[in-house]
Parts: structure tokens; C-alpha cells; sequence
């Protein structure tokens, strides 16, 4: 039985992870941090044959710990401030985690290591959010960096270190270059997620209106089930190397309501959609897009679901759990 390392276990793509590790028989160990964290149970409650160990990206030495505690064949280095928007607010912090929490990670693993005719394998959760200011369109492995929040500056520390690691130690490390992915499970801050929430919850009659910043922003949407197996397949692979994950297909944010709104039944999200500035960001990332040539030649990766079928799905879902919350405080 293979033996998988996952840190952000509580987060959207850890819990897709963990499902698919779990389906492809492996014992999957999740890393958690802080006391008694609420978001753990959640996780134990969906897929019970996952162990939890304590651990915390700030903690080197609770990382090596936990490595040699587990013992995996492979590492997921999915932990991480993750949301753009407090990354401004929150820098440092986000430098330390998000950044400074690859190196560590990493490097307990190097320190552990795993045997010679068995190292461990490592994945690091790169992010499209690195190509910032993009130098062309569509984004490929090749494309420079130009970072636009500290989110960005500190993926893009993870993954020349990742990088590093690989090139200096021989470590089989591996990055996914990975697009927006979302689906029922994204966090409630992330733009995808607040629209097909707040758009169930006007539906319900319990919201009036959307606050939203820019909407004119163009991302390349997948679902983040079809990306978790991107993850697992480069972990397989007898070389490590990077890859970007991406559908390829783009939409702005006024195409994202105007389909949303559509699949609920109205003529026009306009009356319902107000903008607010605390939602604009010191700088923005316009547009991106991505090329996934590599993925689908090397690893016979492609995504499954299509836009249409995403909106649809996640807009389904928060209509059936708002309605549920409904009948249980009626
Ligand atoms: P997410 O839902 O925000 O989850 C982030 C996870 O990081 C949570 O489990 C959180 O745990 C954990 N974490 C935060 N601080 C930590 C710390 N100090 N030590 C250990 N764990 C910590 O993010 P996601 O959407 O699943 O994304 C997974 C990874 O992929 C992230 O690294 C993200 O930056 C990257 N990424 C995401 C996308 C996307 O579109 N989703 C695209 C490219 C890259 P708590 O429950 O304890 O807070
Ligand atoms: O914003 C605009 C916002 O927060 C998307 C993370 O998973 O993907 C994600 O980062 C766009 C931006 O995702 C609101 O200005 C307008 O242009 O959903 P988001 P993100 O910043 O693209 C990358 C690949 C990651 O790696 C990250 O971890 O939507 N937008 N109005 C808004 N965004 C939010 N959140 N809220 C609004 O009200």
C-alpha cells in the first residue's frame, strides 16, 4: 500500500486529493495545524481512513516529524495562504507560508529522504497566479514570471526552489503550474464560489445583491477534481518536471454571472450586482490562459468538465445546501 504525505488536507484541492489517493489504494495522511482545528473532523467525516498528523508549515521541525512519522512514498505540498486578496494585507505572513513553507517542506523530506531505491516523491502546488502581468498569451511552462501580488512573488519562490531541490539534490520533485480550478468545494471567498452561493441565496429569497470588484478579469476555469489527478499522474512519472494544468478556454467575470444567472432562470444579473471597491485589488492579474500541450502529451492529461457543466454544477450545489440550511432553521 503506497503511503501519501498531503498538507492543506482541509482545503478544496485536499479534499479532492485525499478522495482520489484513497480510490487508487493509498493510506493518505493528512497535515494539520493548530489546536483541535474544526476543519479536521469535516474531512475525517467525508473519508474516514484518513490519519491525521499535526504539523504546521511555519514548523520545520514539526514537518520533519511528521515525514518521519509517516514514512510516504509521496509528498503533496498543497498548504498555503491561497487567497490573492489578503495576500496584500497580509505579506508576511503569506511570504511565510506560502513561500518559506515550500522550502521547509522540502526540505524535510530531503532531511528524511525515504530510501535510496525508494525517495520520496514531492509535488508543489505551483500557480498561474505567477505569470501575473503575462509576457504572452496562452502561458506555457516557458513563459517568464511577473509576479503581481505577494501571493504570486511567493508561489514564485516555491517553485524555483522546488526546482532547486530537484537540480542540486536529485529529488524527484515535480510542479503543477496549475490555472484557477473550482467546484462545490471552493472556499466562499474565491469570485466563482461568492456568485453561485450568493446567486442561490437570492434565488431562496434570503439575499438581495452582490458586492463584486472587477469585472472584466478573464480566468481560465476548470474543476478542481479533474485537476487533482493532473497532481497524482506527475507523481507517477519517472522523471519529475513541471507542467502547467489549464483548460485553455477563457471567460471574464461578466461572462461567469451572465451564465450563472442564466442557469437559475434570470433574464439579467444587472439589478442584482453592485460593485464595491474593497473588492479591487492593488493590482490586478487581467487575463489568463493557459497552454496544457505538455500535460496532455506527456501525462495523457485532459479536462473532463466544461464551464457550462461547472457553473451548473456548483450553482445545483449551493442551491441544494442553502435550501437544506432553510428547512432546518424553519
Ligand atoms: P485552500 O482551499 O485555500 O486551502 C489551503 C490549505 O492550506 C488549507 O487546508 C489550510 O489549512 C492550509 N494551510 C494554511 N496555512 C497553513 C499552515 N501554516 N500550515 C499548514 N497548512 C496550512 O486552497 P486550494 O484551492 O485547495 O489550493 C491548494 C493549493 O494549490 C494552494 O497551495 C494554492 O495556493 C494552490 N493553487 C490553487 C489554485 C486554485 O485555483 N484552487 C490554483 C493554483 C494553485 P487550514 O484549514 O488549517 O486553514
Ligand atoms: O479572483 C476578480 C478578482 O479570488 C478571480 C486562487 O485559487 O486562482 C485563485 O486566485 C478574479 C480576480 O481568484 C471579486 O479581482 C472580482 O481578477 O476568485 P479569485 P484568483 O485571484 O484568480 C489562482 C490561480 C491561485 O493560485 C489562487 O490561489 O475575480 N473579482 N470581484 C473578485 N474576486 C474575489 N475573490 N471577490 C470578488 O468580489
Amino acid at each position: 500500500m503506497k503511503r501519501a504525505l498531503v498538507t492543506g488536507i482541509t482545503g478544496q484541492d485536499g479534499r479532492h486529493l485525499s478522495k482520489l489517493l484513497v480510490e487508487n489504494g493509498y493510506q493518505v495522511f493528512g497535515l494539520i495545524r493548530g489546536q483541535a482545528n474544526p476543519k479536521a473532523e469535516m474531512v475525517l467525516e467525508e473519508n474516514p481512513a484518513i490519519e491525521m498528523i499535526d504539523g504546521d508549515l511555519r514548523d520545520l521541525s514539526s514537518l520533519i516529524a511528521a515525514v518521519e512519522q509517516v514514512q510516504p512514498d509521496e509528498v503533496y505540498n498543497l498548504g498555503a495562504i491561497s487567497f490573492v486578496q489578503l495576500s496584500f494585507k497580509q505579506a508576511e505572513l503569506t511570504a511565510e507560508i506560502t513561500g518559506l513553507g515550500v522550502l521547509r517542506m522540502i526540505e524535510a523530506v530531503r532531511i528524511v529522504g525515504g530510501t535510496d531505491n525508494n525517495p520520496i516523491r514531492f509535488y508543489q502546488a505551483s500557480s498561474s497566479e505567477m505569470f501575473g502581468k503575462v509576457r504572452e498569451t496562452p502561458q506555457t511552462e516557458r513563459t517568464p514570471f511577473h509576479p503581481r501580488s505577494p501571493y504570486g512573488v511567493a508561489k514564485v519562490f516555491g517553485h524555483y526552489t522546488t526546482m532547486n531541490y530537484r537540480e542540486a539534490y536529485g529529488m524527484h520533485a515535480s510542479s503543477g503550474i496549475l490555472f484557477n480550478h473550482e467546484g462545490p468545494l471552493r472556499g466562499l471567498e474565491f469570485v466563482t464560489r461568492k456568485i453561485t452561493n450568493s446567486l442561490a441565496r437570492i434565488k431562496l429569497g434570503l439575499q438581495n445583491e452582490i458586492s463584486l470588484g472587477n469585472l472584466e478579469a478573464a480566468r481560465d476555469w476548470g474543476f478542481a477534481g479533474d485537476y487533482v489527478e493532473a497532481m497524482w499522474l506527475m507523481l507517477q512519472q519517472e522523471v519529475p518536471d513541471d507542467y502547467v494544468i489549464s483548460t485553455g478556454e477563457i471567460h471574464t467575470i461578466r461572462e461567469f454571472l451572465d451564465l450563472a444567472f442564466e442557469i437559475a432562470g434570470y433574464d439579467s444579473w444587472e439589478p442584482y450586482v453592485r460593485h464595491d471597491n474593497r473588492f479591487d485589488r492593488p493590482a490586478e492579474v487581467d487575463l489568463l490562459m493557459g497552454d496544457a500541450t505538455k500535460a496532455k502529451e506527456v501525462l495523457g492529461w485532459t479536462p473532463k468538465v466544461g464551464f457550462r457543466e461547472l457553473v451548473e454544477m456548483m450553482y445545483e450545489s449551493d442551491l441544494a445546501s442553502e435550501t437544506e440550511k432553510m428547512r432546518r432553521n424553519s
